[in-house]
């Protein structure tokens, strides 16, 4: 059986517990944070997520689970079969994490640890999210799904990577991401109301406590 390492409050780990249920395959969810020996020794890097597969192959990497469990169990598909479609999805999916996830990340110790960012660095993720506003306004079809009428691995990244911009755009930045592009809104109610999101998102509130408690014991 496979299984995936992490913990339910990670935006992360949630794109490829999203995608498992979505494809219906069974698995088992090891919880565990980062740096701990149990994920050092699926993933040296020490971050979640990070996933076994059922013939034993230990992977890392978001983008590489993805993809990992869309090449073993193809159907239901979150990939369309024209390689031009699929590189329209990918370009997608590529562009929310590294405009919109990768940026706004960075302004995670103020959130979290209440740090001070420097203004250099507020300007930076600022315009890197409008670069990313610039890029999916001309490139979501919102068909009802980010590609068009198909659900794809676009939608499930996007999902999760905008969760970050959504916690810190609104106090950090007076930048509303999903306000700025047209359709996204209505797209990010779209994608909540399943049983698949609902679940995601109850295990990540159910989690909250104790991924504060293991922050916590990070900052000693
Ligand atoms: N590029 C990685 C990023 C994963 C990531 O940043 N995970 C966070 C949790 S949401 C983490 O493990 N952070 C702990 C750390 O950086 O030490 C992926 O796509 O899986």
């Amino acid at each position: 059986m496979i299984t995936l390492y992490g913990f339910p409050f990670s935006n992360y780990h949630n794109m490829v517990k999203h995608a498992l249920l979505h494809k219906g395959l069974d698995f088992e969810e090891s919880i565990v944070y980062p740096g701990s020996p149990e994920l050092l020794a699926v993933n040296p890097l020490g971050k979640v997520p990070a996933m076994r597969t059922a013939q034993g192959t230990a992977l890392s990497e978001s983008s590489v689970l993805l993809e990992y469990l869309e090449d073993a169990h193809p159907q239901p598909g979150l990939l369309p079969r024209n390689p031009d479609d699929r590189a329209r999805v990918r370009r997608l999916a590529k562009l929310a994490e590294l405009y919109f996830e990768l940026s706004a990340r960075r302004l995670l110790p103020a959130v979290f640890g209440g740090a001070d960012i420097p203004a250099v660095v507020l300007d930076e993720v600022k315009e890197t999210l409008q670069r990313g506003v610039r890029g999916l306004r001309e490139l979501a079809a919102f068909g009802p799904y980010v590609t068009g009428s198909q659900l794809t691995l676009a939608d499930i990244v996007l999902r999760y990577a905008l969760a970050i911009p959504k916690l810190v755009g609104p106090n950090y930045l007076n930048f509303d991401v999903i306000a700025a592009v047209p359709g996204l809104a209505q797209w990010d109610a779209l994608m909540a109301d399943s049983d698949i999101a609902r679940k995601i998102d109850a295990d990540q509130a159910a989690n909250t406590e104790e991924f504060m408690a293991y922050l916590k014991t990070r900052k000693g």
